[in-house]
């Protein structure tokens, strides 16, 4: 029987070839058809394969991608984990909302995790679960330790493309170990026959989970600059506790910064918008302000 063409998601790169994963789970290596090579792949790109075997296959093209990812070089991701920890390391607000900030300017759907549950909630954390609860972002506790909340956690990756975010520390490499103890046995076989240590270059993998969903085995943003076209006028659209607030603005294009008669602010007086997302909101504000100011 001849073997029909379909659509499949690349796990990884590897010295020329890449690992097509199909909807059933079973992953083939492939060689690009000739005609391909100029184009650029990426892991998580869709890519139409004919089977040469059960193992093996031709990877003919890939299909428009998503989004994608630069640093690391990943497509079609929509999701992204920020991990934070009830202590050891005490949370950063300051980094989660430039992470936030990142993840929403990127398009991506974030999801907060709070790993380290078994510890107890330093003041910080007690601080973030209560400020953060009301902005309509999903938090889970996990302990990568004890093997909490992990099932929640697969339940929200569960048919995305996931990454993960966050500090050093936070317990990320942890609980990538733990989700993928399900992993995929013959991605393990590919990966402990490449071995790692010899190649310099880290290549971008996706681990299938299971009950369907992928995650990244790098973090998805490896640096904290806000984006480059991030502008003055879009962040306020980042904090969305402030909606409700923007009809009392005097001026439509407030900044809620040194305007006068600002609904945002007056929710801030009022105890409804925290001061801790207000003042990161500011400085924030203020650098995306000198940027423009030095690049526009
Ligand atoms: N108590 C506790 N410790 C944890 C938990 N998860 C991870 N750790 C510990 O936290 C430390 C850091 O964990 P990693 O998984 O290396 O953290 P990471 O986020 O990958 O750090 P980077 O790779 O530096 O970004 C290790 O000593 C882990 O054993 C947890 O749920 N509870
Ligand atoms: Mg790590
Ligand atoms: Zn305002």
């Amino acid at each position: 029987m001849p073997h029909q063409p379909f659509t499949g998601l690349i796990l990884k790169k590897y010295s020329g070839f890449y690992y097509v994963q199909d909807e059933a789970g079973k992953i083939y290596e492939c060689k690009l058809r000739g005609k391909v090579k100029k184009q650029v792949i990426l892991t998580g790109d869709k890519a139409v394969i004919t089977p040469l075997d059960e193992a093996q296959g031709i990877l003919e093209r890939v299909e428009p991608r998503q989004n994608e990812l630069y640093r690391p070089r990943i497509a079609n991701v929509n999701l992204v984990l920020i991990v934070m920890a009830y202590d050891r390391p005490e949370p950063v607000p300051m980094l989660l909302d430039r992470l936030l900030i990142l993840t929403l300017h990127g398009g991506l759907t974030p999801v907060m995790v709070l790993n380290k549950c078994d510890l107890k909630a330093s003041e910080k954390a007690a601080d973030i679960m209560h400020i953060y609860k009301g902005l309509g972002i999903q938090i889970i506790s996990t302990s990568a330790k004890q093997r909490c909340g992990l099932e929640q956690l697969l339940t929200a990756i569960k048919g995305k493309i996931a990454v993960f975010a966050g500090p050093s520390g936070t317990g990320k490499s942890t609980l990538l170990n733990n989700l993928a103890q399900n992993l995929n046995i013959k991605t393990q076989e590919v990966s402990n026959k490449i071995g790692r240590g010899k190649h310099t270059t880290r290549h971008v993998e996706l681990h299938p989970l299971e009950g369907g969903g992928w995650i990244a085995d790098t973090p998805g943003f490896s640096t904290l600059d806000l984006p480059e076209d991030l502008t003055s006028r879009q962040l306020g659209a980042y904090y969305p506790e402030f909606a409700p607030h923007l009809e009392d603005c005097r001026f439509q294009d407030c900044l809620h910064y040194r305007e006068a008669e600002c609904g945002v602010k007056e929710a801030l007086e009022s105890g409804q918008v925290s001061g801790l997302r207000y003042h990161n909101y500011v400085a924030i504000l203020e650098e995306v302000m000198r940027n423009e100011r030095c690049y526009r």
